[in-house]
C-alpha cells in the first residue's frame, strides 16, 4: 500500500490492540464505505484481513526487494493446486498477532471465532497433491526460501459435497462471489497465452532452419498475488495465481449491435480457461479445456520467470544456476517443449543448449503409480492447439529414442515402453515419460513410492538414468496441523518443552520422558477429550446427530476411492452391528466411527461407497440396541476447514489403503501428530511412521507389496475368503439382499459384484480378517486408557520427521540445489 493511501486510511500497522483496532475502524470506513454501526459480519471480517493485509505489505516488498538485490536463486513450484485452506488463522500465527487481533475484535463487539468462521476455504484443490503444494509454501517462507508458488485462480474450486437421502450431490464451490481481501491483482503483471496457429519454416540471417509459431489466437493471464509469510521471521513470499482475460478491451465503435453482444459473448469464451477446478483426483480424463488450463499455467508462469530473470541476470545460459522449477505431477510438464521453445524459437539458442538449460533448470514429482492417473494427450488434440510444442516433443522423442538405442541396443519393446509418443490407434504423448526425459530430478514422495516407481512404471528409465530418481518423503506443516488446529495440545507441549518445535519438529521427541509423568499425561488426555467434545458440539449444531464423546472417535477422512478401501471399515461397522445385535449382553468398546470425503462426480463405484455408508449409518444410529456401543456418521462436504476440526479429535486414523497404492499420504501424519493411534497397511508413508514411531505404537495389519504381488500371482480368489469368514459373509450378504437399503435391495449390487464375480481387485476380502483381528487389538488398547495414551503420546513425540520443513530441506539440497538459503530464514528459533 502507498504511503498516500495509508495516510487517507490512516492506517498505522502498529502491532498493539489498540492499533489494530484503529485500523479495522479505518478500513471499514474508508475501503469499504461503512462504519462499524452498520457494518455486517461480512465486512468486519474483511476489514480484518485488510488489516492483517497491511501488516503483511512490508514484509512482503521487502522480501522480494531482498531476493533481488542479491540475486537469490529462486524456486518456483508450479501446481494447478493449491489446497490452501482458511489464512486467517494461518496469518496471525505466523505474524505472531493472534492475541492482539483476538482483542481488537472482542473490544470492537465482535467473537474472533465467528469472524474466522466467515472465511470460505481456497479450495484450489482435490486433495493430497493440493494441499502437500499449500504446506510446502508455508515450509518454504518459514526456512526463508525463495519459494513462489504458481497455480490458476480457478473462480470456481472443488464442488461442494451435499448429501441427499445418503447419495452425494455435487454444488458449485462460488468461494470468489464476494471476492477475497487475501488476492491482489496485478494488472501490470499480464502474460498473452497462444494457442492453435502453425509452425512455420524458415532460414534465419545465419542459414540455420528456424520456426516461427504463428497465426495463433490468444488469451491473457493476469497476476493475482497472495501473500505466504513465513513462521515469524518477517519473509512473505508469494502464490501467484492466473486469471484468465480476454485479450483485448472492446472497440466499441467498430460493432454494430449484434457483434457486440457476440464479442462479449467471446470474452466469456476466453475466460473459461480459469473458470472451474476439474475435480477429478487420480483419473485421467482428456477433456481439451483442461489441456489448456495447463498450457496457460506453463506459459504464463514462463514468461514471467524470465520477466524477472532477464531484469537481474544477462546471460540464460545461466538460467539453472538461478533458477529452479518444480513441476507439482506431470500437469505443468509441457514446461518442458515450452522452455525449449522459448529458448530456440525467441532467444535463438541451438537445440543443445536449449536442452541443457531445460533439463537442469525442471524437475518433476510424481505422486502416483495409479496407471488410469497417468497424463497422455492424444498427439491430435495437441497438434490443434500447440502444433509448435508437438513438433519439439516429436524431435525430443526422436533424439531420445536414438540414447535408448545406444543404451539398450535394439529392444523393440523396451523402445516401445519408453517412447514419450504412444503409437497404436490414438497415439498420445505420454506426459511422464516427457517428465523423467526433459528434467534433471524425478522424485516419489515416501520411501516405498519411489522404490515402487523405480522397479515398475519408471523401471526402463530408472535403468537408464538411475541418478535422476531420488526419495522426497512428503510432510505437513506444524503450524496449521498442530499450532492452529489443536491450540490446546500446542499451548501444553510449549509450556512443558518451550517452542522450539514450532520450526523444529523432532524436538517434540523431549515429550518421550513424559509418559511417565502422571500430571503431564492427565492434560494430554483431557486435551484428547476437550477436543472430542468441541467436534461432538460441532456435529450437534449442524447435523442434530449427538456423537458419544466415551466412545472411540475412529475416523477415516479423506476421497473415496476403492483403493483407499472405505469399504473396509464401512464391512467393519456392520459386523460390529450384527455382533452387537446377536451378543447384546457382551461388553463392548464404544466406538464412534466418521467418514468423510468426495468422490469425485464420474466416478461411480465411489460415489456407491458413500450411499452405502449412509445407509449402514442409518441402520446402525437408528437401532436403540446400539446406544452407547456403536455409531457410523458421514459428514457431508470434506475441506481442510473439516480436517482441522476432525483430526485434533480423532483417537484411531485409518490408513487402510491396498499395499502399494497410496503413495505416501500426508492424513495419516497429521493425526499421529495430534496423538491419534493409526490402524493401517504397509502402505506409503505408514512404513515409515512405524519407522519413528516404533512397532507397539502403531497397529499394522493385512498384505504387504510383496503379499500383494504374490497372492495376485497364486491366483487369488475372493470367493474363498468370503465362505471362510462367517462375519464377512453375513455383512456381504445383507450388502447384497438389500439389508441396509430394504427398498431398494439390489442397489448395492455393483458394489458385492466387483467383490466377488469382479473377484475384489483391491483385495478388500484378503485383508478383511487381519483387519477385524487388528480392530480387537485397538478395543483391547483402548481399555487401557493409560497404555493408550502412553502409545498417543509416542505418536505426537516422536513423528517429528513429517515436517514439511524437513522435505524442503531435502529439495533444497538434492534437487534445487539451494542449501545456502536454508537457516537464513530461520531468525525464529523457539522463545
Ligand atoms: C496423492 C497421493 O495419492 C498421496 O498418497 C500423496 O500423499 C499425495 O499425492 C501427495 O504426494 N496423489 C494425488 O493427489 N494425485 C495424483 C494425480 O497423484
Amino acid at each position: 500500500m502507498s504511503t498516500t493511501t495509508s495516510k487517507k486510511l490512516n492506517v498505522k500497522t502498529g502491532m498493539d490492540t489498540e492499533s489494530i483496532k484503529a485500523d479495522i475502524l479505518s478500513h471499514l470506513r474508508y475501503s469499504l464505505a461503512t462504519d462499524i454501526e452498520t457494518a455486517n459480519k461480512k465486512e468486519f471480517y474483511k476489514s480484518v484481513v485488510l488489516s492483517v493485509m497491511d501488516r503483511l505489505h512490508d514484509s512482503w516488498l521487502n522480501t522480494q526487494k531482498e531476493y533481488r538485490e542479491k540475486k537469490t536463486k529462486k524456486i518456483y513450484y508450479i501446481s494447478m493446486e493449491f489446497l490452501i485452506g482458511r489464512l486467517l488463522d494461518n496469518a496471525l500465527v505466523n505474524l505472531n498477532l493472534e492475541q492482539e487481533f483476538r482483542d481488537a475484535c472482542k473490544d470492537l463487539g465482535y467473537d474472533y471465532e465467528e469472524i474466522r468462521d466467515i472465511e470460505n476455504d481456497a479450495a484450489l484443490g482435490n486433495g493430497g497433491l493440493g494441499r502437500l503444494a499449500a504446506c510446502f509454501l508455508d515450509s518454504m517462507a518459514t526456512l526463508g526460501l525463495a519459494g513462489f508458488g504458481y497455480g490458476i485462480k480457478y473462480d470456481y474450486g472443488i464442488f461442494k459435497q451435499k448429501i441427499h437421502d445418503g447419495y452425494q450431490i455435487e454444488r458449485p464451490d462460488d468461494w470468489l462471489r464476494f471476492g477475497t481481501p487475501w488476492a491482489t491483482t496485478r494488472p501490470s503483471v499480464m502474460y498473452p497465452v497462444r494457442f492453435y496457429g502453425r509452425s512455420v519454416p524458415y532460414t534465419d540471417e545465419d542459414g540455420h532452419l528456424r520456426f516461427k509459431w504463428e497465426n495463433t489466437q490468444h488469451v491473457y493471464a493476469l497476476a493475482n498475488d497472495i501473500p505466504m509469510p513465513g513462521f515469524r521471521n518477517g519473509v512473505v513470499n508469494n502464490l501467484r495465481l492466473w486469471k484468465a482475460t480476454s485479450p483485448k478491451s472492446l472497440d466499441l465503435t467498430s460493432f454494430n449491435q449484434g457483434e457486440y453482444i457476440n464479442a462479449v459473448r467471446d470474452i466469456e469464451l476466453h475466460e473459461n480457461i480459469s473458470r472451474v477446478l476439474y475435480p477429478n483426483d487420480k483419473i485421467f480424463v482428456g477433456q481439451e479445456l483442461r489441456l489448456k488450463q495447463e498450457y496457460f499455467l506453463v506459459s504464463s508462469t514462463l514468461q514471467d520467470i524470465l520477466r524477472e530473470y532477464k531484469q537481474q541476470h544477462d546471460d540464460l545460459r545461466d538460467l539453472p544456476k538461478y533458477v529452479a522449477i518444480q513441476c507439482n505431477d506431470t500437469h505443468p510438464n509441457l514446461a518442458v517443449p515450452d522452455l525449449m521453445r522459448i529458448l530456440m524459437d525467441e532467444e535463438g539458442f541451438d537445440w543443445e543448449t536449449s536442452w541443457d538449460i531445460t533439463v537442469k533448470t525442471l524437475s518433476y514429482t510424481n505422486h502416483t503409480v495409479l496407471p488410469e492417473a497417468l497424463e497422455k494427450w492424444p498427439v491430435s488434440m495437441l497438434r490443434n492447439l500447440l502444433p509448435r510444442h508437438l513438433q519439439i516433443i516429436y524431435e525430443i522423442n526422436k533424439r531420445f529414442i536414438n540414447k535408448v538405442h545406444e543404451h539398450f541396443g535394439d529392444d523393440v519393446n523396451r523402445v516401445r515402453r519408453m517412447s514419450i509418443i504412444s503409437e497404436g490407434e490414438q497415439p498420445s504423448v505420454q506426459m511422464a515419460n516427457l517428465g523423467i526425459v526433459g528434467t534433471h530430478k524425478v522424485n516419489g514422495v515416501a520411501a516405498l513410492h519411489t522404490d515402487l516407481i523405480k522397479k515398475t512404471i519408471f523401471r526402463d528409465f530408472f535403468e537408464m538414468y538411475p541418478e535422476r530418481f531420488t526419495n522426497k518423503t512428503n510432510g505437513i506443516t506444524p503450524r496449521r496441523w498442530l499450532k492452529q488446529c489443536n491450540k490446546p495440545l500446542a499451548d501444553l507441549i510449549t509450556s512443558e518443552i518451550g517452542d522450539s518445535w514450532i520450526t523444529h519438529l523432532s524436538d517434540l521427541r523431549k515429550l518421550d520422558d513424559k509418559v511417565n509423568d502422571k500430571k503431564f499425561m492427565k492434560k494430554y488426555s483431557d486435551i484428547k477429550q476437550q477436543n472430542k467434545e468441541r467436534l461432538a458440539a460441532y456435529v450437534k449444531e449442524n447435523y442434530g446427530f449427538e456423537l458419544n464423546t466415551k466412545a472411540i472417535f475412529d475416523i477415516q477422512i479423506k476421497r473415496i476411492h476403492e483403493y483407499k478401501r472405505q469399504l473396509m471399515l464401512a464391512i467393519y461397522a456392520a459386523a460390529q452391528y450384527n455382533y452387537i445385535k446377536a451378543n447384546p449382553d457382551a461388553p463392548v468398546v464404544p466406538r464412534t466411527i466418521i467418514f468423510a470425503g468426495k468422490a469425485a462426480p464420474g466416478y461411480a463405484m465411489a460415489k456407491m461407497f458413500i450411499k452405502l455408508i449412509n445407509s449402514i449409518s442409518d441402520k446402525i444410529n437408528n437401532d436403540p440396541d446400539m446406544e452407547g456401543k456403536l455409531q457410523c456418521f458421514f459428514l457431508d462436504n470434506y475441506s481442510v476447514t473439516l480436517a482441522e476440526q476432525l483430526i485434533p479429535a480423532a483417537d484411531v486414523s485409518e490408513q487402510i489403503s491396498t499395499a502399494g497404492m497410496e503413495a505416501s499420504g500426508t492424513g495419516n501424519m497429521k493425526f499421529a501428530l495430534n496423538g491419534a493411534v493409526t490402524i493401517g497397511t504397509l502402505d506409503g508413508a505408514n512404513v515409515e511412521i512405524k519407522e519413528e514411531v516404533g512397532d507397539e505404537n502403531i497397529i499394522i495389519f493385512g498384505l504387504t507389496v510383496e503379499g500383494v504381488e504374490e497372492l495376485r500371482r497364486s491366483g487369488y480368489s475372493s470367493w474363498e475368503y468370503y465362505n471362510a469368514d462367517k462375519a464377512l459373509k453375513q455383512v456381504i450378504d445383507q450388502i447384497r439382499d438389500g439389508f441396509f437399503e430394504p427398498d431398494h435391495p439390489s442397489l448395492f449390487h455393483t458394489i458385492t459384484n466387483s467383490l466377488l464375480d469382479g473377484n475384489d481387485y483391491f483385495l478388500v476380502l484378503a485383508d478383511y480378517p487381519a483387519y477385524a483381528e487388528a480392530q480387537k487389538e485397538v478395543d483391547a488398547l483402548y481399555s487401557k486408557p493409560d497404555e493408550w495414551f502412553k502409545v498417543a503420546l509416542y505418536n505426537t513425540a516422536r513423528v517429528g520427521k513429517f515436517s514439511s520443513d524437513r522435505t524442503i530441506s531435502d529439495y533444497a539440497t538434492d534437487i534445487w540445489g539451494c542449501e545456502d538459503q536454508l537457516n537464513k530464514g530461520r531468525e525464529y528459533q523457539g522463545s
